[in-house]
């Protein structure tokens, strides 16, 4: 895939996206109820996507796009180059913050991450890995995590559904130095990627929650695997962990069945 021509559309793309989504802070946004009332989607979520459907049908014919609203056709495998898009990750913090939201896109091409964004909206913050070449934050590197961290010396991001299906969970928590919660995966995700906690954990997400941030955060050497520590097929809904390497270990040798 041509990485050079993917990247520069990608971050203008993800641009214009957020420039539209920071001008809806000034409109009545449209908001319906997916799942339940703290499953929500809005105009914006809508909207975002299909501009990344139509220019990606522009610019990349043969590529596909897998996205959280589904708008473009079905995606049930991995093969050449596929985007998997979260258009608003974090929507119910959108909706009712406006903040701690991001658009999350990647690139994988035949199931391999290459490319991974996430914009942090409110911040301005666009953090970008590739896939053997490290990771950055608007353009600045960001540092390798530390392997010696354990648990004790880090905060922990786990939300209440991992605590119920998990109540030794509370456990580790006791063991770190406390406990976070933002509810977007992906800036989570970043969190960890940065070293401001230790791990993350939750019990279901999906796809487009997850593979950009999973490309990152293993350039800087983090783990990610299902809670019960298996490999993530990135077609799959599921459970997340990422971690700090001995951080990961102590949570799956210590703390989860
Ligand atoms: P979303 O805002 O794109 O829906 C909140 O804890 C995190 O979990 C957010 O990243 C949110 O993504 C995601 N999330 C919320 N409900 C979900 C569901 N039913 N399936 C998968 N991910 C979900
Ligand atoms: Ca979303």
């Amino acid at each position: 895939m041509d990485s050079e021509k993917i990247d520069y559309l990608a971050r203008l793309w993800i641009m214009e996206a957020a420039a539209k989504i920071k001008q809806s802070f000034k409109e009545t946004l449209d908001i319906d109820v997916k799942s339940g009332r703290n499953d929500l989607v809005t105009n914006m979520d809508k909207e975002t996507e299909a501009f990344f459907v139509k220019q990606i049908k522009e610019h990349f014919p043969d590529h596909r796009l897998f996205g959280e609203e589904g708008m473009a056709a079905d995606v049930t495998d991995l093969n050449g180059v596929v985007w998997i898009l979260d258009p608003i990750d974090g929507t119910l913090n959108f909706v009712e913050q406006q903040r701690d939201f991001a658009i999350s896109l990647a690139v994988y091409e035949d199931g391999v991450g290459r490319l991974a964004y996430i914009y942090d909206v409110s911040r301005d913050e666009l953090y970008f890995g590739e896939k053997g070449k490290g990771a950055t934050v608007n353009g600045r590197t960001i540092p390798k995590l530390d392997p010696t961290v354990d648990l004790e010396d880090a905060l922990l991001i786990a939300n209440l559904s991992v605590t119920r299906k998990f109540p030794t969970m509370w456990e580790a928590v006791k063991a770190s130095r406390g406990l976070r919660l933002h509810g977007a995966a992906s800036l989570e995700y970043m969190d960890v990627a940065t070293g401001r906690a230790g791990a993350y954990l939750s019990a279901n997400l999906a796809p487009w929650d997850i593979a950009a941030g999973k490309i990152i955060v293993e350039e800087l050497g983090g783990i990610v695997t299902r809670i019960n520590g298996e490999k993530i097929n990135m077609l799959e809904k599921g459970s997340s962990i990422v971690a700090a390497p001995k951080i990961h270990q102590t949570l799956l040798d210590n703390y989860l069945p």
